[in-house]
């Protein structure tokens, strides 16, 4: 199979994926306008790109969520997925991976954007996914594309293979060499690159880098290694074939130059897609489809349109579907299609069924979810993949700018989350807030935009209530007496409690100790409940915890005591005694794990300090060579916007995670602060 066959394939769903702002929705549109798809290629900075068409994704210049579109090349359809590069946005990329035939990484030659590089190349190895680099923007190179090779190898785990050099006209490059091709390109604005002969010392360079390309290739190809120990050319259908073998068992990553700006180099990798990339029938082996159902297809994304309603956008990896299809999940049923339809950015237009390889969007499958496995016939496929979110990073508490909008908002969040799976809705019983978590500032700005402009919900965001308690330092006995007399029927009840410390974590004890009856057996419940009642909320504001209550003594009278009184002096008993124990506020302490390039080792320390942390050591980060983990204990209210500042340390790939795991005292300022903030707001 030679570069030049012509014969039609199958059609192919590519993801376009690569570090934050490298150039990925240019290259798309790109794409688009050289295949036709679109009349003019769109720009990101004029907002007017397919990739980035939502009204998000438009204001922050930036791609907030994965984007589909069609086309067509050389008579095959395409369908590709523009993914977002930042961190926070990942989810995106990691739910539409499993299902595509091969990434197109689009990177740049930039230092800094090395650790994103390898975090995406990660994933993609992890995954099996098959990938090209696209070194795009070499219109700015100030390097030679083998010093940035050797830049860029050690984010792959996997070696990287040079198949094209530029050009260079003075400082800049004009055009490139094809070295499976064994052609000289020069770069036309808008246009496809024409033609030149190749000569001088192009053609030297040619040669030589030419040679190192077949030597990796004959790393894993013994007849080839042989041909170049005699110095034998080999015949140039072999390389090709020897190019995409190596890529489909991802044994190379090739790498192809452009600028996406001008559409330079897109006919190449064109190219190179349709002939190296695998079909349809290879991915669905890769995922491990079985024979035997009518349809398989795997959920990439959910969608709700204003009007549309549900679209659940799929990749069939074998069969047919239509109008009317019922799939199934292996849960459940997930539907009856009602629609498909054809992916143009934000534009669903509806076209007939659909088969094996193509990538559309199921109208109305309610029971289907992003990452799904859906199938028809007698038996519901397995489910192929199961790729969960990363736990998230930053909250912040919401709450509908009008009353009347509450229960849209429930709804609202449901369809937020099906969207987005990496943002999750906490309902806290205790403050009564509703928490949104998510993987980074932009994300939950994102997510709250949505709120109001798809879901019409204008919400209030505020930081959430961290998670403070109090307990008491001193053992005080404390006598509490209700009594009223209001006509008829009074009111009495009278105990005395000891209020008592206990070690953290033991939470609240009660015991009675009353002897000769001088509170009745059936009245005792009630001071516990009143009790309990009080500790909900302290001296300092915050549920108490970490005490023990023994009911020793009192009195009752035979007509007017009752569960109420009782309940209501143990209360009362609480309220006065606990000032007098020294009450102390408490506060959560999570152990925070982060990771990070190892050059930010040193500013994550520092940050830590500066936030109350207690560094507990750092390691190298097993399996990911130039990283470290750095833990610590940290008070909850310092994690609440460290990712902030982690982001900014790391050129946004730093993470962490964090568990609960003990309350610790909390005295000072910084105490007194939170008490005042607690009484001011109450
Ligand atoms: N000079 C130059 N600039 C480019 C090239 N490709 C893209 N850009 C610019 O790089 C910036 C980012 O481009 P995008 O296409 O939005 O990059 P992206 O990878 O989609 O960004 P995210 O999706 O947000 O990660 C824009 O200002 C583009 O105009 C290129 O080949 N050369
Ligand atoms: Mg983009």
């Amino acid at each position: 199979m030679g570069q030049n066959g012509t014969g039609p394939k199958g059609p192919r769903c590519i993801a376009l994926v690569g570090p934050f702002q490298s150039g990925k929705t240019t290259l798309l549109e790109a794409i688009l306008a050289r295949t036709g798809a679109i009349q003019r290629q769109g720009t990101v900075d004029a907002g007017t790109t397919v990739g980035d068409a939502s009204k998000e994704a438009r204001h922050h210049k930036m791609s907030i969520e994965a984007t589909f579109a069609t086309t067509t090349f050389m008579e095959d359809n395409y369908v590709f997925v523009d993914c977002p590069g930042s961190i926070e946005f990942i989810h995106d990329m990691r739910s539409v991976l499993p299902a595509v035939d091969a990434a197109v990484v689009v990177c740049e030659a930039d230092e800094k954007k090395v650790p994103q590089l390898q975090l995406i190349l990660r994933e993609l190895e992890d995954q099996n996914i098959p990938h090209f680099l696209f070194l795009n923007k070499i219109d700015k190179a100030d390097k030679r594309v083998r010093e940035t090779i050797k830049l860029l190898q050690p984010a792959s785990r996997v070696p990287l293979l040079l198949r094209q050099i530029p050009i260079w006209n003075g400082d800049l490059i004009s055009g490139f060499v094809d070295l499976a091709l064994e052609r000289a390109y020069v770069y036309k604005e808008q246009a496809p690159s024409e033609i030149v002969d190749l000569k001088g010392e192009d053609a030297d360079r040619e040669k030589e880098a030419r040679f190192t390309m077949l030597e990796t290739l004959a790393d894993h190809d013994d007849e080839l290694m042989e041909q170049l120990l005699e110095d034998i050319q080999p015949p140039r259908d072999k390389v090709f074939d020897d190019l995409a073998k190596e890529l489909r068992e991802r044994e190379v990553v090739p790498v192809l130059l452009g600028v996406a700006t001008r559409a330079n180099g897109v006919l190449r990798l064109l190219k190179a897609l349709r002939h190296e990339a695998p079909e349809v029938a290879e991915t669905a082996q890769r995922l491990g489809v079985e024979a035997g159902n009518e349809a398989v297809a795997l959920v990439l994304k959910t969608y709700h349109t204003t009007h549309g309603g549900k679209m659940s956008i799929a990749r069939l990896l074998a069969g047919q579907a239509g109008d009317g299809t019922t799939f199934y999940t292996p849960e459940t049923e997930a539907g009856r299609v009602s629609g498909v339809f054809k992916l143009m950015g934000q534009h669903f237009e509806k076209r007939g069924q659909a088969s094996a390889g193509e990538t559309v969007a199921f109208g109305k499958l309610d029971g289907a979810k992003t990452g799904d496995t859906l199938s028809t016939g007698k038996q519901a496929h397995p489910s192929l993949i199961d790729v969960k979110p990363y736990p998230p990073v930053l909250a912040t508490a919401v709450q509908a700018k009008e009353r009347k909008d509450d229960v849209k908002l429930g709804a609202a969040f449901t369809k937020l989350t099906e969207e987005d799976p990496s943002l999750t809705i906490v309902h806290d019983a205790e403050t009564h807030e509703v928490v949104i978590w998510g993987q980074g500032e932009m994300h939950l700005r994102v997510a709250t935009e949505r709120l109001a402009d798809r879901f019409t919900v204008p919400v209030n965001t505020r930081p959430p209530s961290v998670g403070y308690r109090e307990t008491i330092r001193k053992t005080v006995s404390i006598r509490g007496r209700h009594k009223k007399q209001s006509g008829g029927h009074g009111q009495f009840g009278d105990v005395v409690l000891e209020i008592k410390p206990l070690p953290r974590s033991s939470g609240f004890q009660f015991e009675e100790r009353i002897t000769g009856g001088v509170v009745p057996r059936n009245y005792i419940p009630s001071v516990e409940e009143g009790v309990i009642d009080a500790l909900k909320h302290g001296p300092l504001g915050f549920p108490v915890v970490d005490l023990h209550v023994a009911l020793v003594d009192g009195s009752y009278h035979t007509v007017d005591s009752s569960d109420m009184a009782f309940r209501t002096a143990g209360r009362i008993a609480i309220v006065e005694g606990l000032p007098q124990c020294s009450p102390v506020l408490l506060e959560p302490i999570h152990e925070v794990e982060i990771v990070c390039p190892n050059e930010a080792t040193a500013k994550m320390n520092a940050i830590l300090s500066s936030r109350r942390g207690q560094i507990l050591g750092f390691d190298a980060r097993e399996g990911w060579p130039g990283w470290d983990t750095v833990r610590a204990q940290m008070a909850e209210a310092e994690i609440g916007d460290l990712i902030i500042e982690v982001r900014s340390a790391t050129a946004g790939v730093g993470s962490f995670t964090f568990k609960f795991d003990h309350m610790a005292e909390l005295t000072g300022r910084t105490a007194d602060q939170i008490v005042a903030a607690r009484r001011a707001a109450e």
